[in-house]
């Protein structure tokens, strides 16, 4: 019997008819045309037999356990790769369960494409009850940045071009594109098929900021008697690592990284200040913003983390997007472009004879980094039993240390929280995490993609209950055999194991989970390499061992159930600590 693939691919001998193609083999040709090689996904009515042809035509199809880990799969691989993400579902639920995803690679600015199979218009219009119907359009527009529908088989190379371009151009994000299910059965002649797909040129193009905005912030730099510069997510992904390096090794300026720019340049700089943040914060003058929002991670540029106390900051702000400009404070001097663009511009002004900043701003940095810097060696060096976060993240620093090229996954909050400020990367785009709101639930997907797209071992922290959200993706990731190691911290619950029912009833509190769960098991239930660990030694072995077979492997950490904090180092953000302040 012929493949659905075969009988489009045949030639009608008889009547003489051109050969035709359908939506199926046009929405693959798109994508291939345009260098996306690799699908995330779950397969069911409209899209299994889509993915059995993305197979069979040469395409790797990652097939997931729930689409909310398909699609963070989607976005971290955007981040990655600079190209988008691609993760297809089925209908209605399939794609509500992407749908978070594609909102939180919009908020965090990766590109991606959520493409969902849906319900025919005619029915859905009238409501007439189909099969999983749902007005997906409707729905995930609000959600990313562009959504577009596809109902004509000659419009899927457009459809296709306009998504890529929409989620990689300017400010990069989430894209949706909506494919009813009978337009993967209409056919069209191949080789007008063929020419109505669009190879999409300069899908990202440089844009070079006005010399007048370089020159206004040339003028406030050098007036600056206290610099900062501060590194986002968006810098890291912009791929001008040289350039930046260069901006700060050039003019000297003490530097913070944020959470997923840590390694552009590596922790160990002798710049960085991200050991004494909030004094660097309070005490600049200038800041200079490099593809980061002042937001709520940086307290929307104001209050006393940026010690108001001592007058208002200047800002020099680098953004693809115009309008990011001025949204929390006055930006002094915006710089709008590409950060490569934006940090060459500088440069060409930045003459070997920049005078760097004075020891009156650098020394007491120095101090307090080294002071910070060795309370936190005399911490990490304890060895409490029970581990506490410490003493277990003193171990998978050194093993990042050892491995640099390893991607590192984290969520959580007090393991999100220590693990960000005690293991260093050493490399651009090694870090992946919660991102811009603190989302749980992304740990296995960015897994996945990070193994999937790199190459590299990945090693994913989590909190057990930010591993629970994604927790059955082990399967996924011992199906594909591929390089993780997943560290989960193992304190009995959200925050602790130790909260207690205010009632005195029998219902565990709500943030306390089965004590000493067995997380090893479920890695184990699949062909993986599950250990339970509860000391140091113990954590360390494991991890190098994990590292040097690249198999599945899940290590369950015991961590004193007492240690954790509420909220992690975000306790502030508490409503009844808020009303308490
Ligand atoms: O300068 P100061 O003195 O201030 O000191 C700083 C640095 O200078 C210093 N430092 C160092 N010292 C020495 N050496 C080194 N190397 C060094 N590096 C830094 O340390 C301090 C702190 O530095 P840091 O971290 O850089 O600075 P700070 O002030 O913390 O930075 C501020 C922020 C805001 C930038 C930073 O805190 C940050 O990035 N925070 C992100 C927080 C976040 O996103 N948290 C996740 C959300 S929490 C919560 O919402 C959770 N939920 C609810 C939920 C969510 N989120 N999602 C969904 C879908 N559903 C529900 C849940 C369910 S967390 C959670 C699960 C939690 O339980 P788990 O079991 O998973 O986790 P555990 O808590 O572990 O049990
Ligand atoms: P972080 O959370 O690390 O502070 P954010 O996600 O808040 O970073 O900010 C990233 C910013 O980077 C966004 O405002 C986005 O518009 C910007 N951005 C993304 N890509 C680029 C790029 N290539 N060039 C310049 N800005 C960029
Ligand atoms: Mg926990």
């Amino acid at each position: 019997m012929c493949s659905i693939i075969e009988l489009e691919k045949e030639v009608d001998s008889e009547t003489k008819q051109p050969v035709l193609t359908d939506g199926f083999h046009l929405f693959l040709d798109a994508l291939k045309l345009n260098g996306i090689d690799t699908l995330f996904g779950l397969p069911g009515i409209p899209i299994t037999d889509l993915l059995r042809m993305a197979q069979a035509e040469g395409m790797r199809v990652i097939s997931f356990r729930h689409e909310q880990n398909a699609g963070n799969a989607a976005a971290a691989a955007g981040f990655l790769t600079g190209k988008p993400g691609v993760c297809m579902t089925v209908s209605a639920p399939g794609f509500l369960n992407g749908l978070t995803a594609l909102a939180n690679a919009t908020t965090n600015c990766f590109p991606m494409i959520l493409i969902s199979g849906s319900s025919e218009r005619e029915i859905v219009d009238l409501q007439q009850g189909d099969y999983e119907e749902m007005d997906q359009l409707a729905i995930a527009r609000p959600m990313c940045k562009a959504a577009f529908r596809v109902l004509r088989a000659q419009d899927i190379g457009i459809g296709i071009a306009r998504a890529i371009r929409a989620a990689v151009s300017g400010r990069p994000g989430g894209v949706y594109l909506d494919l009813p299910a009978k337009l993967f059965s209409q056919t069209m002649p191949e080789e007008e098929g063929n020419k109505s797909l669009i190879k999409v040129v300069d899908a990202a193009p440089s844009q070079r900021p006005a010399e007048e905005a370089v020159e206004r912030a040339i003028t406030l730099l050098k007036g600056a008697k206290k610099p900062l510069i501060l590194l986002g997510k968006g810098a890291a992904y912009s791929r001008a690592d040289q350039e930046i390096r260069e901006l700060v090794e050039k003019t000297g300026i003490p530097y913070l990284p944020m959470s997923m720019a840590k390694g552009l340049l590596p922790d160990t700089h002798e710049l960085s200040a991200a050991a004494t943040r909030s004094y660097v914060l309070q005490e600049a003058d200038v800041v200079v913003l490099v593809g980061a929002r002042l937001n709520w991670l940086l307290s929307h540029g104001k209050g006393k983390t940026w010690g108001q106390a001592n007058g208002p900051k200047k800002f020099i702000q680098i953004d693809i997007c115009p309008g990011e400009i001025d949204s929390n404070v006055a930006i002094d001097a915006p710089l709008i472009g590409d950060v490569g663009s934006c940090v060459r511009a500088l440069l060409a002004r930045i003459g070997n004879d920049w005078a760097k900043p004075s020891q009156e701003w650098t020394g007491p940095i120095a101090e307090r980094k080294a002071k910070n810097l060795g309370k936190m060696a005399d911490k990490l060096a304890e060895r409490p039993s029970p581990m506490n976060f410490h003493s277990a993240l003193s171990v998978v620093k050194d093993i990042v240390r050892d491995n640099p090229e390893a991607i590192v996954v984290s969520e959580g909050a007090n393991t999100l929280d220590f693990a960000r400020s005690i293991v260093d990367m050493y490399l651009p785009r090694k870090r992946l995490d919660v991102g811009t709101w603190g989302v749980m639930g992304i740990g296995m997907g960015f897994a996945v993609a990070g193994a999937v797209v790199t190459g590299h071992r990945v090693i994913a922290i989590e909190g057990d209950s930010a591993f629970g959200f994604s927790g059955m993706e082990v399967e996924t990731i011992c199906r594909y055999q591929l390089p993780v190691c997943v560290v989960v911290f193992n304190n009995n619950g959200i925050y602790k194991g130790t909260d207690k029912n205010a009632s005195g009833g029998k219902d565990t509190a709500p943030t306390v989970f089965v004590k000493n769960a067995r997380y090893e098991m479920m890695m184990q239930a699949f062909g993986g390499v599950g250990v339970q660990v509860t000391t140091t030694g113990e954590l360390q072995q494991a991890m190098s061992e994990a590292l040097a077979s690249g198999k599945p492997t899940l290590i369950n950490v015991a961590i004193d159930e007492t240690v954790g904090t509420e909220s992690g180092r975000i306790t502030n953000l508490n409503p009844a600590k808020a009303v308490k302040k």
